[in-house]
């Protein structure tokens, strides 16, 4: 009698826009082909076999009964979610018949846009025959700001490439800050890591104006006003300078403009002055700044600075990263392994994206729309042809970009083609002329990075697709083959195209950490992303520029074994002895490159656009400055529709302090009416001591068709992008808040 296995098993990555990239196995029912059972795999021991409570639902997302299972096409008006079900030879045709035509126009292929963001995060799906084909085509290039862009430039500035360490040395930080970061919620591997750290001895500080699911689990929060984060900054290094707790080697040996800096923070940045600007206690500031320039002698271990977006989503967002990166080398605790900043840890992976990609199909001229200003772009607020196709995948801009109101208008424009290739019919679905059905990570191949631990991985496709939906490889593949261009540039396999992007980079192409030179972070477009100057030193003095990160794995044994470790060093302190990649070579505190650029080379506060404290006038009107983070529920505008989860964060909220409420006749559990100039949208008030007066927080980013009058918090946000970076600003926002009346 023989006896088959009732079940295989598959092994993974979660693809979503996270930094845990966790590994997880997938158990699939032999007979049916049905995926069963989702769990972490303890292979990778950063993930460490657990999975966020989102992804712990992940079956009811694969097997949602919304699942797209065949290409539509629209029958009703744009906006009501009518359509009928197309064959894919049809959809491919009417898409590729649309380019041809306006390819030929006058307006030419630069009134085509291609809209995706990271929806997954897979190298292939993310970017790959998806850019080569828009290149090829000769449509506008869409600069990727809508996340990381304002601080990958902040840092870039200082340091030459982002804050990294490896954060599985996090253990052995003593004083640990999570600056602008919900780490518990938003990168629950490394909340684990600082709690391991914290059993040792380790303080944990939070910087935020909301008290977070972090802040509560802190040991000390810090209540900052929104967007003030480079003047505590400025004020912690003025403290710093003037008690003496500067490592005066460390500046000397590997730093640039330390006496310009100090001359600063010493006649610009007293501490009264950040009291006022930030709305921190001066005590509290002092004491801040000796414990962070103490850590060693306190708490008996390195300082170490978790920098992550809240910070960045605000007028002067690429100068607060610029300026909180200073601080590890005026106290020199890039020294100390596990000391030091974590941004990213993208770029440590040296895919070929050049491979991926094909910048060089882009035909010289080329204009660049920016993704954070789709609302304006819509409009023909800008340079060259106006845009009449746009074609969304990876993303759902109905919901997620700012200063909804004019996005949707955009959307509803009759001389508008748009294609949304999604798993579900979203905000922005709704307003397609052909909608496309797209694979899930349990359906596709894949190969993955992560922006906050060191594993590569790879992702093996466990089941077959559900319905007619193709991964977004597959279509550009159609979409190729249907506008009739070359083969070569698109027949490639899935696995071909892995395996040969694994293909590490030449030891000349590297940077001093063994990363990708500055071309593509993981939200940072290819061709308009700031490029690092050239470095004048000798690839010896490099040192590690000679390591490939890659070397010791092969793509064979990541197929076969799953995730990889990359090769770098365990006890790895990148910055110890310097080796900036700067142009100078040091940790840039005065930088030549803004100077000649004839801005500031030095940091300095910038305030958000929205500031009661400059804007008095606009502050009259709307006294309130709001921040949008999004609910722990949910990652983005993903998981809304699954419904443990949009039950979980229960109905769109706005936190408010008792004053503020008091003063607008506003209980807990009151509906009301958040609104400014831009829009307005309804939220249920929550009145409580989480946020400081003038301060509300709306967690976002519900779907709007699950909202009480179908706008989300982004109907107030704006399309004004960060001093530097082209980021936006998605926190930095005043607004009114009125209860809601019928
Ligand atoms: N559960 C969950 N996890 C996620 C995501 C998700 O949507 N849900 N999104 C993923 C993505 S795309 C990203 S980019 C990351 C984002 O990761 P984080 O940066 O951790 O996320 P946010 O919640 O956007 O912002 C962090 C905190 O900054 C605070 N903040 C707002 N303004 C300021 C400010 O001016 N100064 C300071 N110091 N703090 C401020 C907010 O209140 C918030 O608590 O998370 C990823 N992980
Ligand atoms: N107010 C406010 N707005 C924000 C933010 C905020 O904090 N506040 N956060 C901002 C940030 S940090 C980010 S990163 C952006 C995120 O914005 P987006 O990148 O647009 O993220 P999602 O909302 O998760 O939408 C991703 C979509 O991609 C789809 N998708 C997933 N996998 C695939 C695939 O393989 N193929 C295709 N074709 N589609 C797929 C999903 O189903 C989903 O609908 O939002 C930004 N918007
Ligand atoms: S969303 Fe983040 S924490 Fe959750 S499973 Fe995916 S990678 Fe892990
Ligand atoms: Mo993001």
């Amino acid at each position: 009698m023989t006896h088959t296995l009732p079940t295989i098993t598959v092994k993974g990555a979660c693809p979503h826009d996270c930094p845990d990239a966790c590994s997880w196995i997938v158990t699939v029912d032999s007979a049916t082909g049905r995926a069963v059972r989702l769990q972490g795999d303890t292979a990778n021991p950063f993930t460490d076999g657990f999975l966020c409570q989102k992804v712990a639902n992940y079956l009811d997302r694969v097997y949602h009964p919304e699942r797209l299972t065949t290409p539509l096409r629209r029958t009703g008006p744009k906006g009501s979610g009518q359509f009928e079900a197309i064959t894919w030879p049809e959809a491919i045709d009417t898409i590729t018949t649309q380019f041809k035509q306006i390819a030929a126009s006058a307006d030419g292929p630069q009134a085509i846009l291609p809209y995706s963001y990271a929806g997954t995060m897979g190298k292939l799906q993310y970017g790959s025959l998806d850019r080569r084909f828009f290149h090829r085509l000769g449509a506008s290039l869409l600069d990727r700001t809508i996340c990381a862009t304002a601080g990958a430039v902040g840092c870039d500035i200082t340091l030459g490439t982002r804050a990294m360490i490896d954060p599985a040395t996090v253990e052995r930080s003593r004083y640990i800050v999570n600056w602008g970061s919900n780490t518990k919620v938003t990168n629950s591997h490394l909340w684990a890591i600082m709690h391991r750290a914290r059993q040792a001895g380790a303080k944990i500080v939070t910087i935020d104006p909301y008290r977070s699911r972090t802040a509560e689990g802190s040991d000390w929060w810090l209540p900052i006003r929104p967007g003030t984060d480079a003047a505590l900054a400025l004020g912690v290094m003025h403290i710093l300078f003037r008690d003496g707790l500067h490592d005066q080697a460390y500046l000397n040996d590997f730093c640039l403009g330390a006496n310009e800096l100090q001359q600063r923070v010493e006649t610009e940045y007293p501490p009264e002055r950040v009291s006022a600007i930030t709305g921190l206690p001066v005590a509290d500031i002092e004491q801040f700044a000796r414990e962070y320039g103490r850590s060693q002698e306190l708490f008996g271990g390195p300082a170490f600075l978790r920098i992550n977006y809240g910070m960045q989503r605000h007028g002067g967002g690429a100068m607060a990263v610029r300026t909180v990166c200073c601080l590890p080398a005026v106290t020199g605790d890039w020294r100390h392994v596990g000391g030091g900043a974590l941004l990213s840890t993208s770029k440590l992976f040296p895919f070929d994206e050049a491979f991926l990609t094909r910048p060089d199909l882009i035909r010289p001229g080329t204009r660049t729309v920016n993704m954070t200003q789709l609302a304006d772009a819509l409009h023909g607020e800008m340079a060259g042809p106006p845009i009449r196709v746009l074609y969304v995948y990876n993303s759902n801009p109905a919901a997620v970009a700012p200063d909804q109101s004019r996005v949707l208008k955009g959307f509803r424009r009759d001389d508008l083609f748009t294609v949304v290739h999604d798993l579900f019919l979203t905000d922005t679905a709704n307003y397609a002329d052909v909608v496309l059905p797209a694979t899930s990570q349990f359906e596709h191949f894949d190969i993955h990075n992560s922006y906050g631990h060191l594993y590569v991985q790879v992702n093996h496709p466990a089941i077959a697709p559900i319905g007619d939906a193709k991964p977004n490889t597959e279509v550009f593949r159609l979409l190729a083959k249907g506008m009739g261009f070359e083969d070569e540039l698109f027949s490639m396999t899935d696995v071909e195209l892995a395996r040969r992007a694994f293909l590490s980079l030449s030891a000349s192409e590297r940077g001093p950490g063994g990363e990708v030179p500055v071309r593509e972070d993981e939200s940072t477009s290819n061709f308009t992303g700031q490029t690092s100057p050239p470095n004048p030193l000798s690839e010896a003095e490099r040192g590690d520029r000679n390591r490939n990160n890659f070397s010791g794995i092969t793509f064979e044994s990541l197929m076969a074994e799953g995730p990889q470790r990359l090769n770098v060093p365990e006890d790895w302190a990148p910055f110890a002895s310097g080796n900036f990649p700067t142009a100078s070579g040091k940790c840039e505190l005065f930088s030549p490159g803004e100077a000649a650029a004839g801005r500031d080379p030095l940091p300095y506060y910038i305030p958000p656009h929205e500031d009661p404290q400059t804007k008095p006038e606009l502050a009259a009107k709307f006294p309130l400055q709001m921040i949008t983070p999004p609910s722990p529920s949910f990652l983005n505008s993903t998981f809304v529709n699954v419904d443990v989860l949009r039950k979980k964060a229960v109905e769109p909220q706005i936190e408010m302090h008792p004053n503020d409420a008091d003063r607008r006749s506003i209980t807990s559990g009151d509906a009301v009416r958040v609104f400014n100039d831009r829009g307005s949208f309804r939220a249920k008030a929550v009145v409580g001591d989480s946020v400081k007066p003038g301060v509300v927080v709306a967690f976002g980013i519900w779907w709007n068709k699950y909202t009480d009058g179908g706008a989300n918090c982004n109907a107030i946000t704006s399309t004004a992008l960060t001093d530097q970076g082209g980021g936006a600003t998605f926190f930095d926002n005043l607004v009114e808040v009125e209860p809601f009346r019928v």
